[in-house]
């Protein structure tokens, strides 16, 4: 047997032969939040303001190092969903179908109807609408666009197609958001749920921190934007690969936004700030839902499992939005809380989003469909401080990255040929400045990390 692959494999065994759940959970309450990065207090990231997040992070297991596997929000909400992996020829972009995966698989929301739970989708979970047939209630909030701008002007020019504002600060309730109304529907459904006494599969899809960063202004009140600090790294490293490179045009499309070139320091600061302002603005909201929970009593049959789309440049790397392979576009925030696991904790064995779905099946004691490609997390819930994974597989278009404890490894082939690579190593360069594919020394790491990961490619095609 060659022996990567006996290393990959052993590396799946692992992972796979976790304890048996003494006394699961039978609720899921699942919630996604759209575009948020780990720059959060519970990642040592103190100057932001989100203590309901922390409040749950002291409940459960925090994993310091969880990957996004496609950093674009169909293509990943689509393979988490289905539990496998995007390829050259699916997931691919933001509207990506969870039915690229095929007919033949089955996804999670199948999967929790199948056993008889009630599953509901609240506002953003999947990113096409209507995605998902077997949704027992698919709810979304309402309004002209899916931009929400209460701003007059900003309404009239999104009503008319045109570019409208990238943030807006109004003092205003939070009820007139979709992310304060989403909460308020999954607090009824709550109370439904408590007086039928089954077992639910409940997603909530918030959508803030997503563009436009449309918080009330007393979220913005919570920072000072004298104080906002520019990523360390926030030009393009001269040694990476111009392909790793992109236009941002996901901000740029906004008003106000440059459409070429970079912008400057006020509007970078004022962004950040709107940003920091739609995190804690969700924060909120997530606090309400879980007062709801506790309040009704479903805590201790429910597993909690909190967690974004995808990661965010905030002009790291001279870059804004997601679309990219460098770490900040991948890491995502994972907390997940049930009664049987540590509270208070965090690991740093790593997590995929592709490793959700068999990590539901444990938790809920359910057989694991056949098709998943992820691992089970559980080993990794019960004894956090152990290390049981080390690796994870993404993909950005033609870029293909493999992370391998420290190492960050991305290349992008034509005809199966290698044309460009990048690898940083985060043990000395945490911020991804060097490209250390470009020194001689580093041709052998090279060659391994890509043989690895054509292996992995291999194994999940
Ligand atoms: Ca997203």
């Amino acid at each position: 047997m060659n022996k990567w692959f006996k290393y990959i494999l052993i590396l799946t065994f692992i992972v796979e032969s976790s304890a048996q759940i003494q006394e699961p959970p039978r609720n899921v309450l699942f919630i996604m939040v759209d575009d948020l990065r780990p720059e959060l207090n519970i990642y040592g990231q103190s100057h932001i303001k989100s203590p309901n997040i922390d409040a749950l992070a002291s409940e459960g297991v925090t994993f310091n190092r969880a990957y996004c596997n496609v950093p674009v929000c169909g293509a990943s909400r689509a393979s988490l969903l289905s539990g496998i992996r995007p390829t050259a020829d699916r997931f691919l972009t933001y509207y990506a179908s969870v039915s690229a995966a095929g007919s033949n698989i089955e996804h999670m929301v199948d999967y929790f109807n199948k056993r008889g739970y009630q599953t509901i989708s609240n506002n953003k979970i999947t990113h096409l609408k209507n995605d998902i047939k077997t949704w027992d209630e698919e709810w979304y909030p309402e309004d002209v666009s899916w931009r929400n701008y209460q701003d007059p002007q900003n309404r009239s020019l999104n009503i008319n197609k045109k570019p409208a504002a990238a943030y807006e600060m109004l003092d205003v309730d939070d009820s007139v958001y979709f992310d304060a109304q989403t909460a308020d529907k999954t607090i009824e459904d709550l109370k439904q749920l408590k007086s039928d006494n089954s077992p639910f599969f409940l997603a909530v899809g918030f959508v803030k921190p997503h563009l436009p960063f449309t918080a009330p202004k007393k979220y913005w009140d919570l920072y000072d934007i004298d104080s906002i600090q520019l990523p360390k790294q926030s030009t393009f490293p001269e040694t990476a690969p111009k392909i790793a490179n992109h236009k941002w045009g996901e901000l740029r499309h906004y008003k106000d936004i440059p459409k070429n070139g970079p912008i400057d320091e006020h509007l970078a600061k004022t962004l950040i700030h709107g940003y920091y302002a739609s995190v804690s603005f969700v924060d909120a909201q997530i606090g309400r839902v879980i007062k709801a929970l506790d309040g009704l009593g479903l805590r201790e049959n429910t597993v909690i499992v909190l967690v974004g789309d995808h990661g965010w440049s905030l002009s790291d790397h001279g870059l804004w939005a997601k679309h990219s392979n460098f770490e900040v576009a991948l890491q995502v925030p994972l907390i997940i809380s049930a009664p049987e696991f540590p509270k208070n904790r965090k690991t740093n064995s790593i997590a995929e989003l592709v490793d959700l779905y068999p990590t539901l099946c444990n938790v809920t004691q359910g057989e694991k469909p056949s098709h998943l490609q992820g691992n089970s997390l559980v080993s990794s819930l019960q004894n956090p401080d152990k290390i049981y994974k080390t690796t994870a597989l993404a993909r950005w278009q033609k870029g293909e990255t493999l992370i391998e404890d420290n190492y960050f490894y991305t290349e992008w082939t034509l005809n199966s040929n290698r044309i460009q690579c990048m690898l940083y190593d985060h043990s000395i360069d945490p911020d991804e400045t060097v490209n250390l594919a470009e020194l001689n020394r580093y041709n052998t790491l090279v060659d391994t990390m890509s043989r690895k990961l054509k292996l992995f490619k291999k194994l999940f095609n």
